[in-house]
């Protein structure tokens, strides 16, 4: 059986022509409007009761079992991770989904793209896609459906023709070195990523451009049970040929290497790292690295492993020496440092007194650090070396004058909001991007509201919503936001740590609504906190915080005790962060926003299943339900006069089968001929806005028991043709 929408409206909904082996032509009908008792509503506006939650969730789990795991709220599109491959990715769906209006089919990220494509081309408006969800949602793969979207159905500049290779092969490299296996997604990223691709005025792709934000460094020396190290490593061992391996000097067992037996997790079920070693050696000869650069790279992958091996024992009077020379000198080698001058890198430390410089020795404790910071360092700079890279082989070619005339899509990938059993500076870091992110998203959502309300000249109505600016503040403003504590901290001369910071924490914050300490809840919290941790009330939900780590983590040690051997920037790890968010808020504010929601239905990783409690926390953190009561400001659905028209003209012998007068004229006919009453719609100057999902469901049920007389009539219409 053969399907073809789009005949003869053109609105890919409500017609299909169906060809049968036989040749024989038959017209079917299918709305998913009217299918809604058994696959829930398309979008959440539609909801009867949209201010409630359960019936929310009811209608994402509806769909989830129906394999439908898109829907939006409005312009919002949610994803439900669906943790099966589903055939509704292939060049056919692209194709169904180009220059098709975005309400008229099914929910698609596919329709987001492309929706988001054509606001980009017919408005010369830069775009942007933010993409959000907790921890194995689905962030990167939507990410990527995106991007192959557009290197598949955009025309191409034939003075950049390899560029969308060159945009695409850029994921398997950065998720080697980017990503990992943790308890949550067997391909976790763990780093942000923003990406813009620039298109010329053709609309073809041109050039394209990648920030990252804040890599999990310390997942380099140490990883949590069950976890592993960044794919990179694996796949190397696994991969590499032996002559390789000899060169580097490493052998084919992960279990050799101190910094990959951590979460005794050597192998992944579901990815092979053999084969993915090819697809990353592969990208990275498309993306341009000649073989020097990618033995370069290598060089410092075996770096890191032997740097893990490097062990140290403890002198009689205190001080440490190295006792696994080989590594030392295979380390040289691949750094390309001098022998002497890394062994004493990594047992002394530089101090400068008085203006003078004085040599001392590190005992073991420090040493073990001092190794572990070098090879956290290394590691990061080879990344931000890579990410650099990567923007050269796509950046925009002189011929467009350093972008003129190029309008850009921006892509934002970043880890979603994250509680775990301990959590530390780096989900703090990662919690505080989501809490501008949110606030971002609530502004933009609201004013954008707002505007349309505004331009189609119906009075705005005021939603509640959930303010986190308040939050924000907390974290991020001078001198008593708590960034500038800690930086404050690690600057303070004398002896600071952790604790002195929890206490100055306390002094400054005792109070606030939304910092809460062991001391300052007074035995009136009910869950128990220790004595070294500080909750945050989040708009997402409570989050404990040890500070175990805060001081060290945000000078990043290295500062201390290797400063020879770096080059990075001085500022301190928090600050460094929330300037870099700042600039991408400003990044994202200059353009029109659009966003993909993502959901994780189970902790299981498993098709088919639904944990309600789950997914609901989710919608929570999420703010699903404020953006509902947002989209909805009173107003259920939304069309514009032509495609409201188009739909429902049938219903009126005034408007079937066509309208010639004004649009609004043929509209206002329609509604009038159908008894809908004042207080159940207004018209706009473009478009109709229906209060009530009733309303548009009664209409709806009427299009469909008419549907046999106006089968009849196209039908005959298109045998006649
Ligand atoms: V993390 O914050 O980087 O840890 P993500 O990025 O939100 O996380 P990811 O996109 O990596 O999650 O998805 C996790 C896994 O879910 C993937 O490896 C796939 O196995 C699975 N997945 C996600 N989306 C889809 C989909 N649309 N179709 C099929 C999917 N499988
Ligand atoms: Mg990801």
């Amino acid at each position: 059986m053969h399907c073809a929408p789009c005949w003869p409206t053109g609105c890919n909904c409500i017609y299909w022509k169906e060809v049968d082996v036989e040749g024989r032509v038959r017209i079917v009908m299918e709305s998913a409007l009217t299918a809604r008792d058994r696959v829930g509503v398309q979008d959440f506006v539609l909801l009867e009761k949209y201010n409630s939650e359960a019936a929310l969730i009811e209608n994402l789990r509806r769909r989830f079992g129906e394999n439908l795991i898109y829907t939006y709220i409005g312009s919002v599109l949610v994803s439900v991770n669906p943790y099966k491959e589903l055939e509704m990715y292939s060049k056919q769906q692209m194709e169904r989904y180009r220059g098709v209006s975005f309400y008229e089919i099914s929910p698609h990220i596919y329709a987001l793209s492309d929706n988001t494509y054509r606001a980009m081309r017919t408005e010369r408006k830069d775009q942007c896609i933010m993409i959000s969800g907790e921890s194995g949602a689905g962030k990167t793969e939507a990410s990527k459906k995106i991007l192959l979207y557009y290197t598949v159905t955009c025309p191409i500049n034939e003075h950049m023709a390899t560029l969308g290779d060159r945009l695409l092969q850029s994921n398997p490299v950065l998720e080697a070195f980017g990503n990992a296996k943790t308890f949550r997604n067997d391909n976790s990223s763990r780093f942000g990523k923003y990406m813009d691709v620039q298109f010329d005025f053709r609309g073809a792709p041109v050039g394209g451009h990648i920030l990252n934000y804040l890599l999990e460094k310390s997942r380099v020396v140490h990883q949590n049970h069950g976890e592993r190290n960044f794919h990179i490593f694996y796949q190397l061992l696994d991969g590499g040929d032996d002559d390789l391996l000899t060169t580097l000097a490493l052998e084919r067992n992960p279990q050799s290497y101190n910094y990959l037996v951590k979460g005794n997790c050597p192998r992944l079920s579901s990815v092979s790292d053999k084969n993915n070693w090819k697809v990353v050696m592969k990208a990275l000869s498309v993306i341009g690295f000649t073989e020097e650069e990618v033995q370069k790279l290598l060089d410092i992958i075996a770096s890191v492993l032997h740097l893990g091996n490097t062990q140290f024992g403890e002198g009689e009077e205190g001080e440490t020496y190295i006792t696994t020379e080989t590594q030392i000198t295979h380390l040289a080698k691949l750094l390309g440092v001098d022998v002497s001058a890394l062994r004493d890198a990594l047992t002394h430390k530089k101090l400068t007194a008085k203006g003078e410089e004085m040599i001392s020795p590190l005992n073991f404790e420090q040493a073990m650090s001092a190794r572990d910071a070098l090879a956290k360092a290394v590691y990061g700079r080879t990344f931000t070396w890579l990410v650099e890279k990567i923007n050269q082989s796509l950046a925009l070619k002189e011929i467009y004058h350093s972008g003129k005339g190029c309008t850009v899509i921006g892509l934002l990938d970043i880890y979603g909001f994250e509680v775990l059993q301990h959590n530390s500076f780096e989900q703090f870091c990662i919690n505080y991007c989501n809490e501008k992110l949110q606030q971002l998203f609530i502004e933009l959502t609201l004013r954008s509201e707002q505007e349309e309300y505004e331009t189609e000249g119906i009075a705005w109505e005021t939603v509640q919503y959930i303010d986190n600016k308040i939050i924000c503040d907390l974290i991020e403003e001078k001198h008593k936001g708590i960034i500038s504590i800690l930086d404050e901290e690690c600057l303070r001369p004398g002896e600071t740590c952790d604790v002195s910071f929890l206490e100055k924490l306390e002094d400054t914050l005792g109070g606030h609504p939304h910092f809460v300490t062991h001391k300052l809840a007074n035995g009136k919290t009910r869950r128990v906190m220790s004595r070294e941790e500080f909750r945050l009330l989040h708009y997402a939900g409570e989050v404990n915080y040890n500070v175990n780590g805060f001081l060290d983590k945000n000078n990043d040690l290295l500062n201390r005790n290797l400063k020879e051997v770096r080059t990075m920037q001085m500022d301190e790890a928090a600050t460094q962060f929330k300037n870099s968010l700042m600039k991408l808020m400003e990044i994202l504010m200059s353009k029109e926003p659009s966003y993909v929601r993502c959901i994780k239905p189970n902790d299981a990783k498993q098709p088919g299943r639904f944990d309600e409690v789950l997914v609901r926390h989710q919608v929570k953190y999420l703010g699903l339900m404020e953006n509902l009561r947002v989209r909805r400001a009173g107003f259920a659905y939304r069309r514009c006069f032509e495609a409201f028209l188009q739909r429902y003209k049938p219903l009126c012998p005034e408007t079937w089968p066509n309208w010639h007068g004004r649009l609004a004229d043929g509209v206002s006919t329609l509604v009038n001929h159908l008894g809908y009453k004042a207080e159940e719609y207004k018209l706009g100057r473009s478009k109709i806005f229906i209060r009530f999902p009733k309303t548009l469901f009664s209409t709806e049920d009427a299009l469909q028991a008419k549907k046999p007389e106006i089968v009849i009539t196209i039908q005959s219409a298109w045998r006649g043709m």
